[in-house]
């Protein structure tokens, strides 16, 4: 008896030491793998009392929509208490619904009618920073002697300045002098977003217990932003010259983030069956693979932001090609199976989609639009996408600055334009990288405002080509873009070879075509992508000959692969498979 108790203690004890892995598991199956997401902003997703903000109720009203679409999950954006220094990635009260959007009662019935229609909630996790209007700030603020001075982090200055040199991504040093004792607090983001204390380990419960409150409400699981930054060296060094452009490096994966992120697991996450995804901005592959590694017990997926963001550097667009892009996709895939990836090529941070790898231009618009939902839902990993997507929104054309919203732009706005940069330079390159083209509203129908609000104004100028581009007129048309969503939405689900096959790139130096397989037990596709507005004559391997078309977004496709050469129109897609 005393031998086999022995013997059980000494097993544990090698399978929680981190490098002693168990070698018998491989890819399990999970119902986050296999569904696809869908994210709302609900600052611009539909206005139900005429204020020009979207609000829980205006999205209550469209869950039919989103059911027909057929997501699974939607990730909702903060709908927290906040002032909105950044809309809502700045809570004040994490335990209370934001006024503009909102009872708790509406959270409720939303979470109700979602479940209802079978479908999943995750909400947004911000526990980097909170709100400077946040009552722990207040009273941390107040004096060096508060019970919640610890809770953020403070530092004296140095020699008259701040106490090192980090800056804001939203603009100018990352420190702010405040409160009667003269010292600086950090904020990695606007000032009215400080950074809190992870090293507090009273900050840590209170952040499992806001968790624990909405897990117990019944939502899914969480997306947490920017979550290698909790933890932080707490020696602050300077940065160095090479780092001041892109601090994300430097601020990400501190000493102690996956202590917390396995503190966090055991106290919370384990004893609940939901999903967490980690915003990753500023990892490399290899630090972010350790966040996802199964055996680690930490999130079970991250959001790497090579994909989405390729050639971006701040608020500039750099050229990329398409082999660099297939390769970061490649990188992902490759992952053991302890790992799953993401999809995601757009969210509320990032231009549109279709503008960024597709075309928007009227002529190939809709056919690179229905390209990028195939590339999106036939990769390898959980898909993400993001509201208006389905039906083709573009970036909007900025032509000045006080069309803007974003705090990020307004608060570098200044610098850029002292860097020697021309006003007429940084507005071309926030047209294309810019966050508020994601944030414009979503084009319900050919009505005013879109249809978003019966108001007359909204917070962010609707796209004035909402007339052509909206919900109503996709819905109409059995071409669509919505309905081409909705079948391959249909065709993957529950589609073991699609969700869990293998991945291989076959053209990985083909500069127009992205062409890859997905081998699964059973079947096997074959996805043919032409990512240019040129006709490309794609040729592939014999062993393809007689796969079937299963969809394409040119409807007059042969139905089998007859040659070796597959004739491809400007920005054509076609899904071909095996049996
Ligand atoms: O985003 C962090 C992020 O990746 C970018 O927005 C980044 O800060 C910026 O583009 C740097 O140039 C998350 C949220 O998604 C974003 O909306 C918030 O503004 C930010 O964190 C702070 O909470």
């Amino acid at each position: 008896m005393k031998k086999r108790w022995l013997a059980v203690l000494l097993l544990s004890t090698m399978l929680s030491t981190e490098k002693n892995y168990a070698q018998t598991t491989s890819t399990q199956k999970k119902w986050w793998k296999e569904q696809v997401v869908y994210q709302i902003y609900p600052r611009s997703f539909k206005d139900s009392d005429g204020d020009g903000i979207g609000d829980l109720k205006g999205i209550t009203s469209q869950l039919d929509y989103l059911a027909q679409l057929g997501i699974d999950i939607v990730w909702l954006s903060p709908h927290f208490d906040s002032p909105n220094a950044d809309n809502g990635y700045d809570i004040r009260d994490y335990k209370k619904v934001m006024t503009e959007f909102g009872t708790m009662k509406d959270f409720d019935e939303l979470l109700a009618g979602l479940k209802k229609r079978g479908i999943k909630m995750i909400i947004d996790l911000v526990v980097n920073h909170s709100s400077d209007e946040h009552q722990w700030f207040q009273e941390s603020k107040s004096s060096k002697l508060n019970p919640y001075r610890d809770y953020y982090i403070w530092r004296p200055g140095k020699d008259g300045h701040a106490p090192n040199n980090y800056t804001s991504f939203f603009g100018g040093s990352a420190w702010e002098k405040a409160g009667p004792d003269g010292e600086y607090y950090l904020h990695y983001f606007a000032k009215k977003q400080p950074d809190l204390n992870w090293e507090n380990p009273k900050l840590r419960e209170e952040v499992y217990s806001i968790m624990k409150f909405w897990l117990d409400k019944g939502v899914d699981g969480f997306r947490m932003d920017v979550i290698p930054m909790i933890s932080k060296d707490q020696q602050f060094p300077d940065l160095d010259a090479a780092s001041l452009t892109h601090p994300e490096f430097k601020y990400t994966f501190g000493p102690r983030l996956h202590e917390y992120l396995k503190e966090m697991n055991s106290k919370v996450l384990s004893k609940y069956d939901v999903m967490t995804v980690g915003e990753v901005f500023g990892g490399t592959a290899d630090k972010t693979a350790l966040l996802t590694d199964e055996r680690r017990k930490e999130i079970d997926l991250a959001f790497s932001f090579d994909v989405a963001r390729i050639g971006r550097d701040n608020w500039k667009q750099n050229n990329w090609t398409l082999p660099e892009w297939k390769a970061m996709f490649k990188t992902q895939s490759d992952l053991d199976s302890y790992h799953w990836p993401t999809v995601f090529l757009a969210n509320h941070d990032n231009p549109r989609m279709i503008s960024k790898f597709g075309d928007d231009s009227p002529t190939f618009r809709i056919p690179s639009a229905k390209l990028l939902a195939m590339l999106l839902l036939t990769q390898k990993g959980t898909a993400f996408m993001y509201q208006g997507d389905e039906i083709g929104m573009t970036n909007y054309r900025f032509t000045a600055f006080d069309q803007f919203d974003d705090v990020e732009i307004k608060g570098n706005y200044k610098q850029v334009l002292a860097s020697g940069v021309s006003p007429e330079k940084y507005l071309a390159g926030l047209n294309k990288t810019g966050r508020d083209h994601a944030r414009t509203p979503m084009q319900w129908s050919s009505e005013k405002q879109g249809g978003f609000t019966s108001g007359d104004k909204s917070w962010l100028a609707v796209n004035p080509n909402y007339k052509e581009i909206n919900v109503k007129a996709d819905l109409e048309n059995p071409n669509s873009i919505f309905n081409f969503y909705k079948q391959l939405l249909a065709i993957r689900k529950g589609n073991d070879d699609l969700i869990y096959g293998d991945y291989k790139d076959i053209a990985p130096e083909h500069k127009e075509v992205f062409a890859y397989t997905r081998t699964g037990k059973n079947n096997e596709y074959l996805v043919l992508l032409n990512m240019s507005d040129k006709k490309v004559n794609f040729n592939i391997d014999g062993k393809f000959k007689n796969y079937k078309l299963v969809i394409a977004n040119k409807y007059e496709k042969m139905n089998t692969v007859h040659s070796t050469v597959v004739e491809m129109e400007p920005w054509e897609a076609i899904l071909y498979d095996r049996n």
